[in-house]
């Protein structure tokens, strides 16, 4: 048996869950925060049988849209490193899809 693990954009993971669910896998969604944007982000646990592991990726691939964000770094400016850094914003490409397949040592449910 594998884990999935799978961060995706809250805008993409309702349609995502439900896809799941029509095709007849089970996932628990857990709200994050990516540690670069310290936005929230949506993580998707999907436990399957290894077998199941392409068709849940296929999936998720078909739900999860890459999009540009705009984050506003502090860039230092001048030799005064304390006073003078200033924000200016870039554009960086967030997923997509940024997934883990783990195995599982041993999976209970009652
Ligand atoms: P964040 O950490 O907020 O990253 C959002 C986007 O910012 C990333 O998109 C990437 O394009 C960019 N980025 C991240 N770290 C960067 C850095 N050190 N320098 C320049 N740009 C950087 P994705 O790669 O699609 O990642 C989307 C989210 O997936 C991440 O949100 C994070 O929550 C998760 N993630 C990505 N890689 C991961 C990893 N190796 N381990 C755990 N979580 C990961």
């Amino acid at each position: 048996m594998k884990l999935v693990i799978a961060v995706v954009q809250d805008k993409d993971s309702i349609r995502l869950v439900e896809s799941l669910v029509e095709n007849g896998y089970r996932s628990t969604k857990l709200a994050s925060t990516g540690g670069f944007l310290k936005a929230g982000n949506t993580t998707l646990l999907v436990g399957v049988e290894d077998g199941q592991v392409s068709k849940v990726v296929e999936i998720i691939r078909e739900t999860s849209q890459a999009r540009e964000q705009l984050v506003t770094p502090m860039a230092p400016v001048g030799s005064n490193a304390v006073e003078s850094y200033v924000p200016y914003p870039i554009e960086v490409q967030v997923g997509g899809a940024t997934i883990f397949v783990v195995d599982v040592e041993k999976f209970v449910r009652f």
